[in-house]
């Protein structure tokens, strides 16, 4: 298949890039560097330098014999987005392209707007896109599970079948983000949901929630080939945190009790969902929505065995509940769905103690590159 990864440079884009081409389809990939100049701009520098997307590229051909193809620019411009998806026709638009960071997306005014304007108008264009050059591709659309928020009920795979007054009607599920840059995940799937109905669109949105993880069949053993590994407050998701801060002896920083919980997923699992996801399209007219992680831990379950790996190899892992920069319930309900991509042949890479200790163990190797002073930024939701 033909597939046109945007945000192809970035922490999921670059890796779902190599295993799609690896898979055997054809691979273009668009990017501007957004996340690395906003990486740069912020001082939130990942651990592992990446080479750009044409280096990237060229280590890849040599490694495995596979071509992708790249495009640089912005995809919030028309004319870039016509020039893309003219020359490339895809048959599948996998959508990373947006500010993936909930506290970059409360820093400032700037960052806010920055967020709200590049992800809308990004998941505008791509619909106008494939309206347009390709009606019949379909579009993966990269969400988050943080689009429900914390309901105190059960949360469903995408819809929710409300009875009301003795009638009946499937609605999306209810949201709430606890980010503005979760608000701009619940407003793509608004806009996914309108242009469904309107032009018959196929659509998958995958509600994904934080990813961990550093190497995949693709990139082992080659770190040139690295996604962006991050650990700073901004752009590090949680684990791969807790691990950074294992190995420099940093204590854990557990945001307030702990008692948050979260649907977690190994990024080679993200890797499968994706590739599951574009081998199994979504019908004309339809927005199916799967919920994408595969097993839920509290942060404070998740501090407890990076700290219990961490000391079986010799470092002395400490936990620091700090005072919660986020808004957000520190102890709640958390009972998601997440049956569809199983059904679709899924095998989870559950996170077991030789996991965690194999991404200490990598990180280790890379221990003097850690700066301490971008764990701590002070980025406050109040
Ligand atoms: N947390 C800590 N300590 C830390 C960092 C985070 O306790 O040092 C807590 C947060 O308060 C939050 C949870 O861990 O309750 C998850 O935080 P995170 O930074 O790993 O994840 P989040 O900001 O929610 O965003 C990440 C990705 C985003 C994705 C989302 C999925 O950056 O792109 O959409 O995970 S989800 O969380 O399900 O919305």
């Amino acid at each position: 298949m033909r597939i046109l990864i945007l945000g192809g440079d970035g922490y999921l884009g670059w890796p779902t890039a190599m295993n799609l081409s690896a898979a055997g389809h054809e691979v273009g990939v668009a990017d501007n560097y957004f996340r690395r100049n906003i990486c740069r701009e912020t001082n939130a520098e990942p651990l592992f330098e990446a080479p750009n997307l044409h280096d990237r590229i060229k280590i890849w051909k040599k490694k495995s014999g596979h071509e992708v193809k790249s495009f640089i620019g912005d995809l919030t411009q028309w004319s870039f987005v016509e020039e893309v998806f003219k020359s490339f026709s895809p048959e599948a638009i996998i959508h990373y392209a947006e500010q993936p960071s909930a506290p970059y997306s409360m820093l400032n005014r700037r960052a806010a707007s920055l967020t709200i304007s590049n992800n809308l108008m990004v998941t505008a264009n791509v619909i106008f896109a494939t309206r347009e050059f390709c009606p019949e591709a379909h579009i993966v659309k990269l969400g988050t599970m943080g689009e429900y928020g914390t309901p105190n009920i059960d949360i469903e795979e995408g819809w929710l079948d409300v009875e009301h007054n003795g009638r009946a009607h499937k609605f999306l599920y209810p949201r709430q983000g606890g980010s503005l840059y979760h608000t701009t995940k619940i407003m793509d799937t608004d806009l996914m949901w309108f242009y469904v109905r309107m032009w018959k669109l196929r659509v998958t949105d995958l509600m994904q929630g934080p990813v961990y993880g550093l190497e995949t069949d693709e990139n082992k053993g080659e770190p040139r080939l690295y996604q962006f590994f991050n650990y700073d407050e901004i752009f590090g998701t949680v684990l791969n945190r807790f691990i950074v801060q294992a190995v420099c002896g940093f204590p854990l920083t557990v945001f307030g009790k702990g008692g948050q919980t979260r649907g977690f997923l190994n990024i080679k699992d993200t890797l499968n969902c994706v590739r599951l996801s574009i081998e199994n399209p979504a019908d004309k007219g339809e927005l199916r929505i799967f919920n994408q992680f595969t097993e839920t831990f509290s942060i404070k379950e998740l501090a407890e065995k990076v700290q219990r790996v961490g000391n079986d190899l010799n470092l002395d892992v400490e936990i620091n509940h700090m005072e919660n920069p986020r808004i957000e319930a520190e102890e709640h309900y958390y009972n998601p769905k997440h049956t569809g991509l199983i059904e679709l042949g899924l095998e989870p890479n559950f996170l077991t103690d030789d996991v965690l200790a194999e991404m200490v163990e990598t990180v280790m190797g890379f221990r003097d590159r850690i700066d301490k002073s971008r764990i701590i930024m002070n980025i406050k939701w109040f």
